[in-house]
């Protein structure tokens, strides 16, 4: 691949952007995680809602209004006057009859960042990229979904050829070459993970591979392992999660999704299936004893919490503690912090509906089921993640980032007290799919655009 010029500022950036960024132009995007071929509802193929389920909305008494203040809230001393105002989106939902069951746990009051934000291009070029790993020399590692190619990338923009020694992906859709991370001991080891839709004897699934990375002219991995697979097989092209976190104590965070189609969906409350969990593992795929449901007969040993529908987002706060954002249905993305043996309650609870408009659930809450920190309805379709701990923006620290796909936009929330008070869409100008976020050794976020001439961008404060 060719070198690309080294900084292109803003203005430049949107002059080319809105013709030259590939299929979602300035259309208006289909729903969600459409992938390469922008298709129709992602949830294509999924058999119609039960029809006793068909135009009844039993609203549960205790759905009527909105529930008194948590009282983690309570007492907390102001430091600053939270936000308010009017929310981001001016629309209805799409669930109106599904009222939050707190107040500001979904249309937090829109904010604006106060500091001005330059967006540089450092690459191109990319066909449909997915993950970005920072090197301890600062180059970043950068996946492409659909060819399943992985490349190094300098800080100038300079792209290697393609890592050779990657196994085979299924690269249809939502499949590929998915999220990439460096080992905790990188620098001893030299070894890098990464997530991939692998083809299998009856369909596919989520796999996750570790190999020692062998830098140079010709870069390559060696002595690839198959860590964890994703389990079971199942022909479906769409909703394997995908997301890497290592925790501070070397374990592994591995998102997964319900891979859509019903007979994947049904099992995401299933602690026999590893469809719509979040598991954890050692790096070796062996299975920490703390993990929750080890002890529990017939259930898979890496599970970490239950009942998600796609996380494609996933990162550690200033805590080191794991949030999450998956992609819901029609009006139903959530922000959780997944702990250990919760139960988020997909697909029996949520605030969304299916793309038809039919209903999913009942209700939006049920016992022995956690409520979503946020939800957003329209929804903003997740992608890439992280929580702001740099020094270039002091007023972002703390913030969740999260890449927008259908909404184009970066997504930022202002947190107190583990709830959002605040939410921002920033580089909608862009008209571009954000896919992925990451905060840089040097405190700026890079982002990944999902189009088939894919940019890597770079923000700094103006
Ligand atoms: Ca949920």
């Amino acid at each position: 691949m060719r070198t690309l010029p080294m900084t292109l500022i803003l203005v430049a950036l949107l002059s080319g952007c809105s013709e030259s960024s590939g299929p979602t132009g300035g259309t208006p995007q289909a729903p969600e995680d459409a992938g390469v071929t922008p298709q129709n509802p992602e949830d294509a193929g999924v058999t119609p809602q039960n029809p006793e389920d068909a135009g009844v909305t039993p609203q549960d008494p205790e759905d009527a209004g909105v529930t008194p203040q948590d009282p983690e809230d309570a007492g907390v001393p102001p430091e600053e006057p939270l936000p308010s105002g009017p929310p981001v989106p001016t629309g209805p939902p799409n669930v109106p009859e599904f009222q939050p069951a707190f107040p500001g746990q979904t249309r937090a009051p829109a904010i604006q960042s106060k500091t001005a934000v330059q967006v540089t291009e450092i690459a191109s070029g990319f066909r449909n990229p997915w993950a970005i790993a920072f090197l301890p020399d600062q180059r970043m590692l950068v996946t492409e979904k659909p060819t399943g190619s992985l490349y190094i990338v300098t800080a100038q923009g300079a792209k290697s050829p393609a890592v050779s020694g990657l196994p085979p992906v299924d690269g249809r859709n939502q499949g590929g070459l998915l999220d990439v991370e460096i080992g905790p001991d990188y620098a001893q080891s030299q070894l890098i993970y990464w997530t991939y839709y692998e083809p299998r004897q009856g369909g596919n699934g989520l796999a996750v591979a570790r190999a020692k990375l062998v830098d140079g002219a010709q870069p390559r991995v060696e002595n690839v392992q198959v860590i964890f697979r994703m389990m079971p097989t199942l022909e479906s092209t769409m909703h394997a999660g995908g997301r890497l976190v290592f925790a501070p104590d070397g374990t592994l965070f591995v998102t997964l999704g319900e891979r859509s189609i019903l007979a994947g969906r049904a099992q995401a409350r299933d602690v026999k299936s590893h469809f719509g969990k979040v598991v954890r593992i050692h790096p070796d795929g062996s299975v920490p004893r703390d993990n929750p449901f080890v002890n529990t007969e017939g259930a898979k040993p890496e599970i970490w919490s239950v009942g998600h529908r796609n996380i494609l987002s996933a990162a550690l706060d200033a805590q080191k503690r794991l949030w999450t954002v998956e992609m819901g249905p029609q009006g139903g993305d959530e922000l959780n912090r997944p702990e250990a043996g919760k139960d988020y309650g997909w697909p029996t609870i949520g605030y969304g509906e299916e793309y038809s408009g039919a209903p999913i659930h009942d209700s939006p809450r049920g016992p022995g089921m956690e409520q979503p920190v946020y939800y957003w309805d329209p929804v903003m379709s997740p992608s890439g993640m992280t929580i702001y701990t740099g020094d270039l923006f002091p007023e972002w620290r703390n913030n969740i980032f999260i890449g927008g796909l259908s909404s184009q936009a970066l997504v930022r929330l202002m947190m107190r007290n583990d709830r959002v008070v605040g939410e921002e869409r920033l580089l909608t100008e862009l008209r571009a799919r954000i896919r992925e976020v990451v905060q840089g050794p040097d405190g700026a976020l890079y982002l990944l655009t999902d189009a088939t001439n894919g940019k890597l961008l770079k923000l700094t404060p103006r």
